[in-house]
């Protein structure tokens, strides 16, 4: 009799054991019995970048045996801050998001500091300056994005005496993407009096707003040279206002963009587009094997920059058929 209780208290321990070993320091058990669970808050769906980064986390989630938690916050802080709250309440094992504006986060991630849930930032940056309130930040180098589409552009104009007028599409206000990205294209151009920036504005990142803003810079812009997007989505909406205004892109207007999305490159493939930075969205992998690292309390890079490349029309001909996303 003694022995089956002994058994019983053995099994009952050893139960336990398995359900916590899926919480971190607090031991409490892992609301899903076990496994490793994520809270994952996303910007939105603003994109066909955000529509691939999304299918390439859940596909790595599920392929990594983690339990994902997923919001998506429409663009609004506001909503991120309200999912990442509730993964808080949940007790969920990891916090992982991409911040859609870089301010206003360090209080919500003080409060996953202080409830001993790990934080891992993927695709876009935050300026907390205290970097205790995450582990690491996955993602592409955007001011570097920014230095090639103008690197690209003063290798194309430099036969051309100038003015070379540009208008410049931008991304989310106060967003890491839209502000690196402006920085690092200044950066190579502002060298040269010939580039003139005579139009930037947001478009949101989106295929509508990029068009809509595209409308108004050609009724109020005359003779614009070169149209700089900082994705292809407002890129393609931009194609659209150029066309309704009788002018052919790529050829009236040259056009650089970022992302290199499907659509994008078909368009570049189409000589529409005249260039393309890419920004991978494919971070899923990468993110589950650091969030693993993590809670197994193995050191992590503070920061993982993302590989990525250019291409040129003759490039995007060459690989279109094979592209992931
Ligand atoms: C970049 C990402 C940006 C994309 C856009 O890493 O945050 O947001 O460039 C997307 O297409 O909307």
């Amino acid at each position: 009799m003694l022995k089956k209780i002994s058994a019983l208290v053995l099994a009952g321990v050893t139960a336990v054991a398995l359900t916590s070993c899926g919480k971190g320091e607090s031991g409490a058990a892992a609301p899903g019995g076990g496994k490793t669970i994520m809270g994952f808050s996303q910007v939105g769906a603003e994109s066909g970048w955000r529509t691939a980064n999304t299918k390439s986390v859940q596909e790595a989630a599920k392929a990594a045996g983690i339990e994902l938690k997923f919001s998506d916050a429409q663009q609004k802080q506001e909503n991120q801050i309200k999912a990442i709250r509730s993964y808080i309440q949940q007790k969920v094992d990891v916090i992982a998001f991409s911040p859609v504006v870089e301010s206003g986060w360090d209080t919500v991630l003080k409060e996953a500091k202080n409830a001993n849930i790990p934080v891992i930032l993927t695709d876009r940056a935050v300026d907390s300056t205290d970097k205790t309130l995450y582990k690491t930040f996955l993602g592409s180098d955007f001011v570097e994005e920014g230095r090639k589409a103008g690197k690209w552009l003063t290798e194309e104009s430099k036969s051309e005496a100038g003015p070379v007028n540009i208008v410049e599409l931008q991304g989310t206000t106060g967003s890491a993407p839209a502000n690196d990205r402006k920085a690092g294209f200044a950066e190579v151009i502002g060298s040269d009096p010939k580039f003139k920036v005579v139009a930037s504005q947001t478009g949101d990142f989106t295929r509508a707003k990029g068009k809509e803003v595209m409308e108004a810079f050609l009724k109020s812009t005359p003779d614009i040279d070169v149209l700089y997007a900082h994705n292809d989505d407002m890129a393609l909406g931009a194609i659209e206002a150029i066309e309704g205004a009788g002018k052919v892109p790529g050829k009236d207007i040259k056009i650089i963009s970022v992302d290199a999305v499907k659509d994008g490159m078909q368009a570049l493939a189409d000589g529409k587009i005249s260039y393309i930075v890419e920004c991978s969205p494919l971070l899923g992998p990468q993110l589950m094997d650091l969030t693993k690292k993590v809670l197994a309390k193995e050191e992590v890079p503070a920061r993982v920059v993302t590989e990525e490349t250019t291409f040129t029309q003759e490039q995007a001909k060459k690989v279109l058929a094979s592209r992931q996303y």
